[in-house]
């Protein structure tokens, strides 16, 4: 305990899960850490799941309602969707359990910007928050905090609720300490002033939190990793959207748009992003900067190649393996990564003066640019936005990217219309699938829609969009963006129906 817990008077707070959990009433608001599988706490929600269990059982009702930086793990959304615990959550989930549940009607979600989360918390927006449940990795002397594997909303959640719950890891290696920069000169307005970060690597606020320690209720210990997915070896597909990817940007810097050594890159989570970070490995570009929400295995083999000088996020999104691999030599990596609170790694106004290139996936686009990143048949939540939305609107150039078909070539990622729209055409303006690359700027929808058919489609389906777009040049409404309103989701329509968007 000693080692971790410098603060003398917070010993006497430390107990177990149970305990700590047992401090929580149904019908609480939760603030807990956690951003893409790291940094979440391991010991409490695995515990209050199991007295939500014990309280279903009794036939006593009892749920949480949960905010998180992003997606967490499985003995948290898992586990407390699992129990039926969970009556509200935001933002972004990729828990398989917390997705069905939200699917089939019973837990409520809203999926925000990354970036508003924290702001819309201290405005006010989103209701009182009772109590925060954060990881740390130690708490120093004088009672800050030094955070852990990912930062997310975690200062916000310990300004704002009532009481503080700690979990004080001890698996993470102590020399993350020195890592973290926790920006405090947010405001809201009208007292809200420039944001002093003018490259990815400055440092502008404190290594920890703060904490008024009189706010902490409970400390538990745990010695867990964080348990991320891992990710797969780059397919035909990733290489090849990779390819095309890389392609563009070498033609960029030729044409004098990019610098040679190109301007921070934002990569979105999935194998594909992480197929194009390990892409840049052999690209000829040196001193590359990223600032972005995660650190992806991808990222780590970009440093050791001493391609990337340095990545600014939020959160570690790493393998396990890669995750072991970080904490072994952490004195080693900390000089080379920076995590922000994600107001600070996705804020807008940093995204747009430092000039991002955003590469997110999506599940679908339609042939004027229109990207659905979300709803599967424009019902079924896949993930969330993310922080998608922030770098898409406000990079430098907004890439987005997926394969050609999805579901063993039975959907067509090209549709006629999204079923359901996250980013609109002005925050799209390149599109990369395995088939090609389709550079939108300055195009006009005509024109973006006989480019995103010709590149992007897959074969199979490239005539019947061309067909349906012909047909719309004939019979729409209006000629802008033509359009046939009765046929424009039939495809989708087809799916639910018969399993194929195939005809
Ligand atoms: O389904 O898992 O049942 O097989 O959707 O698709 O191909 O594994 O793609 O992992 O790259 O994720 C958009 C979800 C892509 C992700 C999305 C089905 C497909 C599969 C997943 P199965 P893949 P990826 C900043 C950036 C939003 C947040 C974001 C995402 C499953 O990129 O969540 O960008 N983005 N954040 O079969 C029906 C289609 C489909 C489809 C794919 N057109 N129709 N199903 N699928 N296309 C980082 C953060 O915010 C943390």
């Amino acid at each position: 305990t000693q080692d971790r817990i410098g603060a003398a008077r917070l010993r006497a707070k430390v107990m177990q899960a149970e305990d700590a959990a047992a401090l929580i009433p149904s019908g609480s608001t939760i603030g807990l850490s956690g951003f893409t599988g790291s940094g979440y706490p391991k010991a409490v929600p695995t515990a209050l799941a199991r007295r939500i269990k014990a309280a279903h059982d009794a036939g006593d009702p009892f749920r949480i309602r949960a905010w998180t930086g992003a997606s967490t793990g499985p003995e948290l959304d898992g586990a407390l969707a699992e129990a039926d615990g969970i009556e509200f959550r935001l933002p972004y989930n990729s828990d398989p359990i917390a997705r069905a549940k939200i699917n089939s009607g019973a837990m409520d979600y809203f999926d925000m910007h990354l970036s508003q989360v924290a702001p819309m918390a201290w405005q006010g927006f989103l209701g009182p928050l009772d109590i925060a449940v954060i990881e740390v990795t130690g708490i120093r002397s004088d009672g800050t905090l030094v955070p852990s594997s990912s930062v997310g909303n975690n200062k916000t959640w310990l300004d704002r609720a009532d009481k503080v719950i700690l979990e004080v890891n001890r698996w993470q290696n102590p020399a993350i300490e020195g890592m973290h920069d926790i920006y405090y000169g947010t405001a809201l307005p009208p007292n809200r002033v420039p944001i002093p970060l003018v490259h990815p690597g400055d440092r502008i606020g404190d290594t920890g939190f703060r904490c008024d320690p009189d706010r902490i209720v409970a400390i538990v210990e745990t010695d867990a990793p964080d348990r991320n997915l891992p990710f797969s070896a780059p397919d035909d597909t990733a290489r090849a959207i990779a390819g095309h990817l890389l392609e563009f940007l070498g033609h960029e810097v030729a044409r004098g748009r990019l610098p040679p050594n190109l301007l921070p890159i934002q990569s979105g989570v999935g194998n594909i992003a992480n197929a194009v970070l390990t892409g840049l490995i052999d690209a000829p570009f040196e001193q590359l900067t990223a600032y972005t929400e995660v650190i992806q295995d991808g990222m780590l083999d970009l440093i050791d190649s001493g391609k990337l000088r340095l990545a600014s996020a939020t959160a570690f999104s790493l393998s396990p393996e890669a995750a072991a691999r970080v904490n072994r030599d952490m004195a080693q990596w900390r000089d080379k990564m920076i995590l922000r609170p994600q107001e600070i790694s996705n804020h807008p106004e940093l995204i747009r003066r430092l000039g991002c290139i955003a590469m997110n996936g999506l599940l679908e686009a339609d042939i004027y640019g229109n990207v659905n990143s979300t709803h599967i048949m424009g019902s079924r939540i896949q993930n969330g936005i993310g922080g998608s939305g922030d770098f898409a609107r406000n990079g430098y150039i907004s890439i987005f990217m997926t394969p050609s078909t999805a579901k063993g070539g039975k959907i067509s990622a090209i549709v006629p219309q999204v079923s359901h729209v996250d980013h609109i055409p002005q925050d799209v303006q390149v599109i990369v699938t395995e088939q090609g690359l389709a550079d939108l700027r300055g195009l006009s929808p005509k024109q973006r829609a006989r480019r995103i058919i010709d590149t992007c489609a897959h074969p199979d389906f490239r005539p019947a969009l061309a067909d349906y777009f012909d047909r719309a040049c004939r019979g729409s409404y209006g000629l802008h963006a033509p359009s046939l309103l009765n046929e424009a989701l039939s495809w989708h329509q087809r799916f639910i129906e018969t399993g194929s968007m195939r005809p």
